[in-house]
């Protein structure tokens, strides 16, 4: 039976829909507007091709209100991102980021949010030749709790290796943050959590250990600290954040490759992400990791890190952008 929708209806993937995300207003190409008016057009080419970049960012309390973490580098890799796919005319300058993230995260008098910024093609024309199309820009702000739910940092993440690989470097801008990419993820993470896991881990072309759904990968074994290496992740600013606050802690941090293996004997493995903040792991592929549950060095680092973003780390204010 075919049902047509009366206006104003909007057909759900599920009939026990979510109750929606309560964005207040947003930056809407140039000005704020009030959720409701943030719309677009159905022909947008991003909702056809996935041609859309974004960040992911959070803002903290602090004791001088909300502050915004490590703003500069987000509104750089956004830049880096539209660059990558090939959008020129109507890409924002880094100052009109700043101003206009600055501006959605005041207006809404937020001091605890997610804020994700949005660049992508418009609705002129579609094919796969965007390069007459504008580029639209967003701004949205909401509160989001822990990415991956209290009980995962508390006693640890349970992740499944997913039947999904990362894609080449050769494949797909690896080094965008691009809507397109996120299909992968949104696969991975589907898979995992259809299985009863919590994240999905992802593996490279080559066998080697990737990145999470969206996360990248720690390992601590014997007190060492070890990022697993760049190759086809996304350069993660949390990741930098957390070997810098580890390195100002004394922690011996070396970058490595690993194997799945690798992480199945490591001491402790944990993710981290503007999102997930640091996640502890319990549990890869059914197997425990080091005693099956949250770690001390996960638990630490986790510590360390809310003491910077909330600004408790006087070595790391430049980090902050205050929104007074
Ligand atoms: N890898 C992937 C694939 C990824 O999506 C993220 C962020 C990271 C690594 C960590 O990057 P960074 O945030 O710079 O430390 N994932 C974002 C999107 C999450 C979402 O579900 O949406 C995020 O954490 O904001």
């Amino acid at each position: 039976m075919t049902v047509i929708p009366s206006e104003g209806d909007v057909f759900m993937a599920d009939a026990t829909a979510r109750p929606g995300i309560d964005a207040g207003m947003i930056w809407f190409n140039g000005r704020l507007v009030p959720q409701e008016e943030a719309t677009v057009s159905v022909l947008t080419h991003a909702m056809h091709y996935g041609t859309s970049v974004f960040e992911g960012i959070r803002a903290y309390p602090t004791e001088r209100g909300a502050a915004i973490f490590r703003l500069p580098e987000h509104n750089r890799r956004l830049q880096d991102s539209a660059k990558i796919l090939g959008m020129r005319s109507g890409i924002p300058s880094l100052e009109e980021m700043h101003e206009a993230i600055v501006a959605t995260v005041k207006a809404n008098e937020r001091t605890a949010c997610y804020i994700r910024p949005l660049l992508w093609f418009g609705p002129e024309a579609l094919g796969i030749n965007p390069g007459g199309n504008s580029v639209q820009f967003m701004v949205a702000t909401w509160p989001w709790g822990t990415y991956l739910g209290e009980d995962a940092v508390r006693k640890g993440a349970r992740l499944i290796t997913s039947s999904w690989r990362r894609s080449p470097a050769d494949v797909m801008p690896t080094k965008a943050k691009a809507g397109g990419n996120y299909v992968n993820s949104v696969l991975a993470n589907q898979e995992a959590r259809d299985l009863g896991y919590d994240e999905a881990l992802l593996l490279d072309e080559s066998g080697f250990v990737a990145e999470g759904a969206g996360e990248n990968i720690f390992i601590v074994r014997d007190g060492v600290l070890y990022p697993i290496s760049h190759s086809v992740n996304l350069r993660g600013i949390t990741r930098d954040s957390v070997v810098r606050i580890a390195e100002a802690h004394g922690v011996t941090v070396r970058e490595t490759m690993a194997t799945r293996d690798e992480l199945y004997t490591a001491d402790e493995v944990f993710m981290v992400g503007s999102a997930a903040e640091v996640t502890p792991i319990a549990e890869i592929d059914r197997r425990p990791i080091g005693a099956g549950e949250a770690g001390p060095f996960a638990l630490q680092m986790r510590a360390w890190y809310l003491d910077v973003v909330h600004g408790r780390d006087e070595r790391f204010h430049d980090w902050l952008t205050f929104v007074e």
